[in-house]
């Protein structure tokens, strides 16, 4: 049996848990009552996607009881929860996840062949909800994905976005958005709650009074507000019977504001505003790394923070409880700045609610938040201007005045008269404008500030938060990101878990380090031939993915060469097409044979922020590289770029099993982390990489022998921005990249056009801030030696064996113990 017995006399009446039965039979009526009697469709005359529907609500049904039963488990035992504030969480597809949690692959793939369905087919009926933009989101699912798997208590909060990540299409080569319509063919893995739903406000002023005790009292009268329902989302265990939320918040407007206009008549005004009011959950801003300072914004941070609070004060917490002892109860971890005005919202709560004096108030806040930083662009750090948060939260402002006051004092305090440093760490800016730096705030506030990889923690330390890193050395620690195994290892890649398994058993599932057992069988011949049949049939289901697809041939026996991620300049999408325009170049100017080309294709997966006109420009020149090079005879199919558009998570599990070599080559100093460049590792791709982010773990870990490092590291990279980068002089010194950069000002790529890709090529000579010239040489020089060890297959396997025996350390398992260890102080449950 699963779980408790029923009880109906118990107080939360529960249903008899684990109905439907495990069993073909049980899993086949279960399907049919909820095609014939939720779907109201015969099976005879069912849509795929109302066979999608019902086999959704039949998974649901064998998680729901389990989903009761861990909320009951976790409020009886007054467990410590961590509460995830992210405003994106990028999930990918539900179906596989929730039947690999349940274990009812097998059945569900027998009672659909019964029903003459194919289980394949449902899967692919599935729009991920894609409510991020990339890593960030991405490392939010992972991350609720292991604290159920390790059965510790997280309540994810976020924003359940009527419209997800864009849906990218090329016209001509030029990215096109297209809206992403989640939600139009239906949301099987939602349970929205309408009785659960909280006001926010928003506007108006405040109001100073002293009460009866004489004491100083603040009131914050709001101009307007707007009802947050929450959607709730499981988020399974792997087998271990405990379900998680995840909380979404979907703006609504309130019955009080429709009726105080609707009762002064004006219907259409009333309509408008609760257009108004929805718009704040209406979509995701498609801005990663570079914020982009709108008013909708704040009020979406606002909004899903506010609800997330009120919630957990509200609804999670027994009535009564003392709000000194919430430390004991929730920490929030802060996903980078955006819920970071969820600090001041708990001091206003805490002192305007719930009479708090500030010390109180400030003691229990600061126990209750802890901030990891993503990045290390200046531009990707949020500062919000004071009068636009003057004018939507008044109050907050107020408040973080009041923070601000408090720090500086103890600034002066640990440094007299060092009136530059306190300038210097001022919470509030004033250039260009008087505003608000999220990230001090979030410093100053958390218990914990941590960085997502050791080199990113080395340098919030010394670069970005240096000032404040001498105040409170032991407030800043590192946890280095990980990802998933059971999606992106054992979902993903089912052929290399079954070699894995036959090999070592199934124990690697929930405790990755023991891929290490993998190690000796690195020299066993019967192993490497598995492994290279598991890499080959991921190669072949690629391929015909990306023919159905996107009308894409990926030719037989090539090196896969995969650079998948958002598009960014420092993240140089521009180094690896140089390399393949320089392969190009070189053998159509006779430097170099064909039959001398390792056969090679390029893929290349990458959003463009809409609004970020060189990331279009370089998307645009990519499609248009491919399109010639493709074509061209004189290559003899030899080197080939393919570039399939609308990359997501839902793609990446298809294009990461399949790679041999993983291009990680951003600017040394500039990728926080990166959680690609572990997937690719994990399924036994070779990285060819920068010492940046993770690469710099991943090759420690894999050894120097197994990696392919290239380019100047982050302290070369300081020493030549100190002296000045001179790109012409590459470009003038070095022929291999002017031959390049002319070829595609030849308008070779461009029909004759020889300015159309004048931004790209003129940034990449003239005032490229990512050096992407400087590392050009070191890069060809590692290809080089990719292209060589590739040549012997035997060597390249086994380094691609050691690559996924030394990878257990990745696993975001792992990094949720050192969050625990660290940061939360909170342990499993059982
Ligand atoms: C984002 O996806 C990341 C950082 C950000 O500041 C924003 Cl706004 C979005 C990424 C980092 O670029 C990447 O290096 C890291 O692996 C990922 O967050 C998860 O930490």
């Amino acid at each position: 049996g699963y779980g408790p017995a029923f009880s109906p006399t118990h107080p939360l009446a529960l249903a008899p848990v684990g109905s439907p039965p495990h069993s073909v039979d049980g899993f086949v009526a279960a399907f049919l009552a909820e095609l014939n009697t939720k779907q109201g469709v015969a099976l005879s005359h069912s849509s795929t996607n109302a066979q999608y529907l019902a086999l959704a609500g039949t998974v649901r049904q064998y998680l729901m009881a389990r989903w009761l039963e861990t909320s009951r488990k976790t409020h009886e035992a007054k467990a410590k929860t961590v509460g995830y504030l992210s405003a994106e969480y990028l999930l990918g597809r539900q179906l596989g996840n929730a039947l690999m949690a349940s274990d009812l692959n097998e059945i569900a793939e027998k009672g659909l062949a019964q029903c003459g369905i194919d289980l394949t087919t449902l899967r692919n009926q599935e729009v991920e909800p894609g409510l991020g933009n990339g890593g960030l989101g991405r490392l939010a699912a992972c991350f609720i994905d292991s604290l159920a798997t390790m059965d510790v208590p997280c309540i994810g909060y976020g924003i359940r976005y009527e419209y997800g990540i864009f849906r990218q299409t090329f016209v001509d080569g030029r990215q096109v958005e297209q809206p992403d319509t989640w939600l139009a063919l239906g949301s099987p893995w939602e349970f929205p709650h309408p009785d659960e739903s909280v006001q926010v406000n928003f506007g108006g002023y405040t109001e100073k009074s002293v009460d009866a005790d004489g004491r100083e009292k603040t009131t914050w009268v709001p101009s307007w507000n707007v009802l947050g329902v929450p959607y709730n989302y499981m988020v399974p265990g792997y087998l271990n019977g405990r379900v998680n939320p995840l909380r979404l918040w979907s703006a609504q407007a309130t019955k009080a504001f429709d009726l105080s206009i609707f009762n002064a008549g004006d219907y259409a005004e009333a309509v408008r505003a609760q257009t108004f009011a929805e718009n704040i959950s209406k979509v995701l801003y498609p801005e990663d790394s570079t914020p982009q300072g709108k008013e909708l914004r704040l009020q979406q941070q606002y909004f899903f923070v506010a609800c997330s609070l009120r919630d957990f004060l509200d609804h999670e917490l027994e009535e009564g409880f003392d709000l000194h002892d919430l430390p004991s109860r929730i920490i929030f971890q802060l996903n980078d700045t955006h819920p970071v005005i969820a600090v001041p919202e708990l001091m206003r709560i805490l002192m305007d609610e719930r009479g708090f004096d500030w010390e109180e108030a400030w003691e229990v806040t600061h126990q209750c938040f802890a901030y990891t930083c993503h990045t290390l662009l200046p531009e990707a750090l949020e500062v919000w201007s004071t009068d636009l948060l003057g004018r939507l939260l008044p109050r907050h402002l107020e408040i973080i005045y009041g923070i601000n006051d408090r720090f500086l004092a103890e600034v002066r305090e640990a440094f007299p008269g060092d009136e530059l440093r306190a300038g210097r760490m001022s919470i509030i800016t004033e250039y260009p404008e008087r505003g608000v730096r999220m990230a001090y705030l979030a410093t100053v506030a958390a218990t914990k500030v941590n960085g997502v990889a050791e080199l990113h923690s080395q340098l919030l330390r010394d670069k970005v938060l240096p000032d404040f890193s001498a105040l409170w050395p032991e407030r800043f620690t590192n946890v280095t990101n990980g990802v998933t195994p059971r999606r992106f290892l054992k979902m993903a890649n089912p052929k290399l878990s079954d070699v894995i398994c036959d090999a070592i058993g199934s124990g690697w599932v929930t405790d990755l380090e023991r891929l290490k057992e993998l190690e000796t069988y690195a020299l066993d011949d019967d192993f490497l031939a598995a492994f290279r049949e598991a890499k080959d049939w991921n190669k072949r289901r690629l391929t015909t993915l990306l023919r159905n697809r996107d009308g894409i041939d990926l030719p037989d026996g090539h090196l896969l060469d995969v650079m998948v991620k958002r598009l960014h300049e420092y993240k140089r999408q521009t180094l690896k097409l140089l390399h393949v325009v320089s392969l190009y170049e070189q053998v159509l100017s006779g430097k170099l044979a064909p039959a001398d080309l390792t056969p090679r294709t390029v893929v290349f997966g990458a959003k463009a922020a809409p609004g970020y006109r060189m990331a279009k420009d370089i998307i645009h020149l990519i499609n248009r590289v491919a399109r010639t090079v493709n074509a061209d005879p004189c290559l003899e199919g030899r080197l080939k770029v393919a570039f399939p558009a609308n990359y997501n998570v839902t793609l990446a599990e298809k294009l990461i099993p399949a790679a041999d070599l993983s291009e990680q080559i951003s600017l040394a100093g500039m990728e926080a982390s990166g959680t690609g460049n572990m997937k690719f590792a994990l399924n036994g791709a070779l990285t060819i990489g920068t010492d940046d982010g993770a690469n710099v773990e991943i090759r420690r870990l894999v050894g120097d022998e197994h990696f392919f490092l290239f380019g100047m590291s982050e302290p070369e990279v300081a020493a030549l921005g100190a002296r000045g980068y001179d790109p012409g002089a590459y470009y003038q010194g070095n022929a291999a990249i002017r031959a390049a950069i002319d070829l595609i000002n030849s308008g070779i790529f461009s029909d004759g056009d020889r300015g159309m890709f004048e931004s790209v090529t003129m940034s990449l000579t003239h005032h490229d801030r990512f050096m992407a010239l400087a590392d050009f040489e070191s890069y060809v020089a590692a290809q080089a030696r990719v292209e060589e060890r590739y040549a012997d297959q035997e060597s390249w396997t086994r380094s691609a064996v050691l690559n996924v025996a030394r990878s257990g350390y990745f696993s975001s398992d792992r990094s949720m113990r050192d969050y625990l260890r660290r940061i939360w102080h909170t342990q499993p449950m059982l």
